[in-house]
């Protein structure tokens, strides 16, 4: 069976180009893996897809034999599987689980909070009193990844799926003056951004959503 990945029909132009089933996407573009895209109604997504996603987001994932959620573990499957996003050593492939998860749980955990206060929460009162804090998060970790990542290309030296996860999580700050103050993750998140599996995982993502645009 060809390998099939839940994605939307359509959001709103905020959330576009930002869905997760762009990570899955974009690493299965890596790996050179086709896939089909099972698109779903963001607003009505029907009873029986919470049985392959409990919580009824996307992305799922499901090949025939294999069957999961969550954008992370999805991501790290299949760096278990295709050389492009992973060396084949345990050495390596454990650099990389460690990385997706360190993008995951060590920046996304603030990322999101940022994307909280300033997206789906913004003017609401407490967020003036708890956005100072998470920027002061934020910038601690972006500091210490800048001090990691050095003049490296990427973060074990050549890319991985590790890569590919903390550049998904880049870009929800891209808007913000935070990456800015460290121009190796900015020329980081370019390098990573402008691989054309990249470009075509994006492409992929917003086709449907000119297709299927609300009149
Ligand atoms: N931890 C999940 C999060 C998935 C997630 O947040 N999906 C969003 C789109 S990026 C979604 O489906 N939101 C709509 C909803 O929650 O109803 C993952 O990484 O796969």
């Amino acid at each position: 069976m060809t390998i099939q990945v839940s994605a939307y029909k359509w959001v709103p132009d905020f959330a576009q180009g930002f869905v997760r089933d762009l990570r899955v996407r974009w690493a299965l573009e890596e790996a050179g893996v086709p896939y089909e895209a099972d698109l779903i109604d963001v607003m009505n997504k029907g009873a029986s897809y919470s049985r392959w996603q409990p919580f009824a987001q996307v992305p799922a994932y499901r090949d025939g034999e294999v069957e999961m959620f969550e954008s992370g573990a999805i991501v790290i499957f299949l760096a278990g599987k295709y050389e492009a996003l992973s060396p084949t050593d345990d050495a390596g492939r454990a650099r990389v689980i460690t990385w997706v998860l360190a993008a995951l749980n060590s920046i996304e955990i603030h990322t999101a909070q940022l994307g909280a206060i300033d997206l789906f929460h913004k003017g609401e009162a407490w967020t003036v009193e708890r956005r100072p804090q998470v920027i002061k998060d934020l910038e601690a970790r972006l500091a210490q990844l800048s001090e990691w990542l050095g003049d490296k290309d990427y973060l074990e030296g050549r890319f991985t799926a590790g890569d590919l996860m903390m550049a998904t999580v880049f870009r929800e700050i891209d808007r913000t003056e935070l990456l800015s103050k460290h121009p190796n993750l900015c020329a980081y998140l370019d390098r990573c951004t402008s691989r054309p599996a990249f470009k075509r995982a994006m492409e992929a993502q917003l086709q449907p959503f000119r297709e299927n645009e609300p009149a």
